[in-house]
């Protein structure tokens, strides 16, 4: 067992799809094995650029996902997406609805994507989605995306995982205030309210203003997008790639 996962892990640091696909579902499963493969993958980390998206259900974050993937690989970049769904096993209608949403890329050598269900414990999960982005950044993806559903109790805390946090929302799902009080607004760095051909000027506007009287040190760029038809897509990849540049530049600053 010991020598399997040595293999194993080789195997994925040589970039064999089926030996990280085993060691996925390794840590998906079990955590015993986890502390093992983050000591023995440590040394290769720290590659990629990792996007969390969470958000409310059915604002739209897999297809949002799919357009962004396309921009992604257009760039040449690989991409890791992890999508978890807390609520429901893996055989669950969320699972079919992402392979629907991102069907082109599934059959693309450049994008690995893995849908992670709970296993019943919300630290678990949390554990073994942490291991599962380190594992796809020793694997050598440029991009890691986890989706999860994020509002409320349930929503595991991705922020710590992640370089970046890119919050979805959508006209129609509670207003600004309550968003304050639900925390999430203050943990977002980027904002996108999707669906605006639903009309989002309301709620993008209200968000403003609610983000400008928050104690936060900066103020989150609120982008409009509309994943459905392909726009505003561009500006928010934009607004990733700047992210992503702060936080090296942040990285260098404290060394
Ligand atoms: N009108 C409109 N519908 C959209 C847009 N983007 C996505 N949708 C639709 O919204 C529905 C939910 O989209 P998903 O991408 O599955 O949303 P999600 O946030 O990943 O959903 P969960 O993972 O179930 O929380 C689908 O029917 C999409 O076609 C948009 O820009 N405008
Ligand atoms: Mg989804």
């Amino acid at each position: 067992m010991k020598q399997d996962i040595d293999k194993l892990i080789a195997g994925a640091l040589s970039g064999e799809e089926n030996s990280l696909s085993c060691l996925l579902a390794m840590v998906e499963n079990d955590d015993t094995s986890a502390s093992r493969i983050l000591n023995a993958i440590s040394p290769s980390l720290g590659k990629a650029y990792r996007i969390g998206i969470t958000g409310s259900p059915g604002s739209g974050k897999s297809t949002l996902i799919d357009k962004l993937v396309g921009i992604m690989r257009g760039k040449g970049l690989t991409v890791g997406v992890i999508c978890v769904d807390p609520s429901s096993p893996v055989t669950g209608g969320a699972v079919l609805g992402d392979r629907i949403r991102m069907e082109q890329h599934y059959s693309d050598d450049g994008v690995f994507i893995r849908s992670m269900a709970s296993r019943g414990s919300y630290g678990g999960i949390s554990k073994a989605v942490g291991v599962s982005v380190a594992l796809f950044d020793a694997f050598g993806k440029d991009v890691i995306i986890v989706e999860t559903v994020g509002i409320g109790q349930e929503g595991i805390d991705i922020t710590r995982i992640v370089d970046t946090t890119l919050l979805v929302l959508a006209p129609g799902w509670g207003d600004s205030m309550q968003l304050m009080k639900a925390g999430i607004l203050e943990v977002a760095d980027i904002i996108a309210i999707n669906k605006a051909d639903l009309g989002a000027d309301e709620l993008a506007d209200s968000i403003r203003d609610i983000l400008t009287l928050s104690s936060r040190k900066s103020v989150p760029p609120v982008i409009q997008t509309q994943a459905l038809n392909n726009i505003g897509i561009e500006d928010l990849y934009h607004e990733l790639e700047n992210q992503r540049g702060k936080h090296h530049h942040n990285e260098k600053n404290g060394r």
